[in-house]
Formats: C-alpha cells, sequence, structure tokens
C-alpha cells in the first residue's frame, strides 16, 4: 500500500494548533509514525510475537489506541490461540472509520484470521472483557496523568493470570544530561527520516500540551501501585520504550 508522505508542518502555520488524531493525520498516520517513533515496525511486529506467548484460550486481546490497527493486524499474523478476539478501541471516529477498512482488507487477504473488533470508545470509560493480552501501543501518553493509574488498575483486573500488559510510550528521564542527549538525537532521527527544522518546531509545539511523557522509573511505579507484579523493559530505542508488565 502506498504512504502518503506527512507535510502536514511542512508549511508555517501563525499558530500551531493543538495536535488532534483528525481526517487530516489520519491520511499521512503510516508514514508520521515511522518517520516520528524510532523502532515503531520492530515494535509493532514484536508485540505480536510477544503476544503470541501470553494469549490464552477463550479470551480479549485489547488494542487500546489503535489507531489504524498496526496492532491488531500484527496480533493476528501471530496468535494462532484458541477462541481468542482482538477488540481495537480508538476515541479518533476518523481513526477508527480507517481502522476498519484496513482490517477488513486484511480479512480479505488471508484466511483464518482471529476476529476483530473496533470499537469507537474512550479506553477510560471501557468495559473489559476478561482478556490475556492488553497493548497500549503509545497511547497512555495521551490519557491525563490522574487518569492513568486508573486506567492501568482496571486493566489489571481484567487480565486472566498468565496474561500481560504490553507498554510502549515516549520517555522522559529525570536527569537533564540524559534528557537533552536523548531529545537531541530523536531530533537527528527525524531529520534523517527527512522532516525539516520547520516540520520537526512546528510538530513539537503542536504536541506538547497533548502528550506528555513519564520516565521509565514512574511507569515502573505506576504499574506496580495498579497491581501489577512485575515489569520487565524489553524493547528501546533513543527516548521510546516498550515494556511487558505481568499481573
Ligand atoms: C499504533 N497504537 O499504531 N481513548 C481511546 N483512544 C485514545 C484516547 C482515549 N482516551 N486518547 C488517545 N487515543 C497505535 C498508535 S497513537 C500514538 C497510537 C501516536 C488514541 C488516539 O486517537 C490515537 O489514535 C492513539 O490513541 C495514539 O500502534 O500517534 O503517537
Amino acid at each position: 500500500m502506498k504512504q502518503i508522505p506527512d507535510r502536514i508542518y511542512a508549511t508555517p502555520q501563525e499558530q500551531v494548533a493543538d495536535f488532534v488524531f483528525n481526517e487530516a493525520v489520519v491520511r499521512v498516520f503510516p508514514d508520521m509514525i515511522k518517520r516520528s517513533v524510532p523502532g515503531y515496525p520492530t515494535i509493532v511486529e514484536n508485540i505480536g510475537v510477544i503476544a503470541s506467548q501470553f494469549a490464552q484460550p477463550h479470551s480479549a486481546l485489547y488494542d487500546l489506541g489503535c489507531s489504524l490497527g498496526a496492532v491488531s493486524q500484527a496480533l493476528r499474523r501471530h496468535v494462532q490461540t484458541e477462541d481468542c478476539r482482538v477488540v481495537a478501541v480508538d476515541n479518533s471516529s476518523a481513526m477508527v472509520e480507517r481502522c476498519r477498512e484496513y482490517l477488513h482488507a486484511q480479512d480479505s487477504m488471508f484466511q483464518e484470521l482471529l476476529p476483530v473488533e473496533v470499537l469507537e470508545a474512550d479506553i477510560c470509560q471501557l468495559d473489559f472483557q476478561p482478556a490475556s493480552v492488553v497493548a497500549l501501543n503509545f497511547t497512555l501518553q495521551f490519557i491525563p496523568r490522574e487518569q492513568r493509574r486508573d486506567l492501568l488498575a482496571r486493566i489489571r483486573q481484567t487480565l486472566l493470570p498468565g496474561g500481560a500488559l504490553i507498554l510502549s510510550e515516549k520517555l522522559r528521564f529525570a536527569d537533564s544530561e540524559e534528557q537533552q542527549l536523548l531529545t537531541d538525537l530523536h531530533i537527528a532521527f527525524k531529520r534523517a527520516n527527512g522532516y525539516s527544522e520547520l516540520e520537526i518546531a512546528q510538530k513539537r509545539s503542536a504536541i506538547e500540551n497533548v502528550m506528555k511523557p513519564d520516565s521509565l522509573e514512574e511507569h515502573r511505579e505506576r504499574l506496580l501501585a495498579a497491581g501489577f507484579s512485575k515489569v520487565i523493559p524489553w524493547f528501546q530505542c533513543l527516548n521510546f520504550a516498550s515494556l511487558i508488565a505481568l499481573p
């Protein structure tokens, strides 16, 4: 599938509005996330691989903040556990509409995929069904900080024994030198992927009120406080990381 290049911030904007997951973003999202998040394709594919180790028969696999369903597709490529189903959730109607189309296209290309449903909903208001795998792939950072612990506690309660939460996030660092170095390296990554200084600066001011990263220590403490027993980092590339949290 040909990807439309992300040019959203390529021309100067008088006032850069807060970032929203609207139709304009949906159109360029696959290109945007691949050129902005170091390690994204590796993380997505391996969420499928990891999920295949934790999936339990007769359970749900959640993809929370699914965007266009990249994680749902990876889950369906890798998990073959009996009677599992994928539940993909996003609160952007533009994302949900396109996600349904993409998953439908996957259905028409492959046989015997896990069933999937795509819900347009706020993940903070969701009634969870018993689940063996929950993926929050770069979504928690968009949830208001004061709601994060409660959401994680509800995910913990919905997880079956032997299941897992897979949590990927942009990280911030308490040490200012480390924070500066990794921020500079992330900017270098974006530059190397063809983003101009103007695009990098405008995207940064669009996203800074909307996306609030935490440190690895904050994630670990919050996950333990929410009832998880163990937190295992399995991937980091620059200031982006992914963790497995066990119930
Ligand atoms: C991927 N996981 O491609 N309820 C539901 N969805 C939400 C909420 C909420 N309260 N808040 C934000 N979102 C995807 C990438 S993108 C990350 C996830 C990024 C959704 C929002 O609409 C968006 O689609 C997604 O979370 C975050 O693996 O763009 O950096």
